[in-house]
């Protein structure tokens, strides 16, 4: 399985042999991975050389490591391709998991300077206020903040939102989509966040800030999102 005459560094050799197998998936997604001793025994190589390669993998998110019980094949992250305009709804459906909604706001009140300038609207004309969980087979995986001018989401109810707000707008307010602009960056989770994503405070998550636009140009949702580090990337 091995070669320990190669000039590639045999710790590197069990990393390969461990992508493949979770490529295969012969090691499934979730399972726990075989013991460092077992490992050790298998590839005849010193423990030290396991436990490079396996910290590798946990650094890089393959593979994670849970107290008193072993070290795991990360469950897959949900992926978003960054250039299409997908509702979360959508984007879940697509990669075959159960998507819902736990509504934490729904309000309507009046529209900030700064969201007024962004949505295009006179400072003080009334907005909704949307705060959801969004979660992927129960697990959460992001907090979403959107507000949306009150004169484009006519008839937009809390029940609406615990399903799918974009068919909402499309199906129902008859809105036409355009293109979104969106900015991404990384922060840790504050106490708050981190417990409505039900992670650690202070791991690492991406804040989206994005404007979406419809057909006509006119700015339709400011929205704040925190997706959790560990179950979402974006790839362009
Ligand atoms: C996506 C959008 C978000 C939108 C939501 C609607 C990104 C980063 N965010 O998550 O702006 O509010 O979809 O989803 O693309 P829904 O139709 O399932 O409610």
């Amino acid at each position: 399985m091995i070669d320990k005459n190669s000039p590639i560094p045999i710790y590197f050799q069990i990393q390969e042999y461990v992508r493949e197998k979770i490529k295969k998936q012969e090691w499934e997604r979730g399972s726990v991975i075989p013991s460092e001793r077992i490992l050790t025994e298998a590839f005849e190589v010193s423990r030290m050389t396991i436990r490079q390669a396996i910290q590798g993998l946990v650094d890089e998110g393959i593979l994670v490591r849970k107290r008193g019980s072993g070290t795991y094949v990360n469950d897959q992250k949900v992926e978003q391709p960054l250039q299409s305009m997908m509702s979360f709804t959508r984007l879940m459906e697509s990669t075959g998991m159960k998507a819902a909604a736990r509504v934490l706001s729904f309000t309507e009140r009046k529209a900030t300077e700064t969201e007024a300038n962004v949505l295009e609207i006179e400072t003080g004309s009334r907005v909704i206020h949307l705060e959801r969980i969004r979660l992927g087979n129960e697990i959460p995986i992001a907090i979403e903040t959107s507000v949306i001018p009150k004169s484009l989401a006519k008839g937009l109810t809390k029940a609406a939102a615990e399903h799918s707000l974009y068919q909402f707008l499309q199906e129902k307010a008859g809105l036409q989509f355009g293109e979104a602009r969106q900015s991404i960056e990384a922060v840790s989770a504050d106490e708050r966040t981190a417990e409505l994503l039900d992670i650690a405070p202070g791991s690492p998550i991406l804040l989206i800030e994005r404007v979406a636009s419809l057909k006509n140009g006119l700015p339709f949702e400011y929205v704040h999102s925190f997706y959790a580090g560990n179950r979402f990337k974006f790839y362009l």
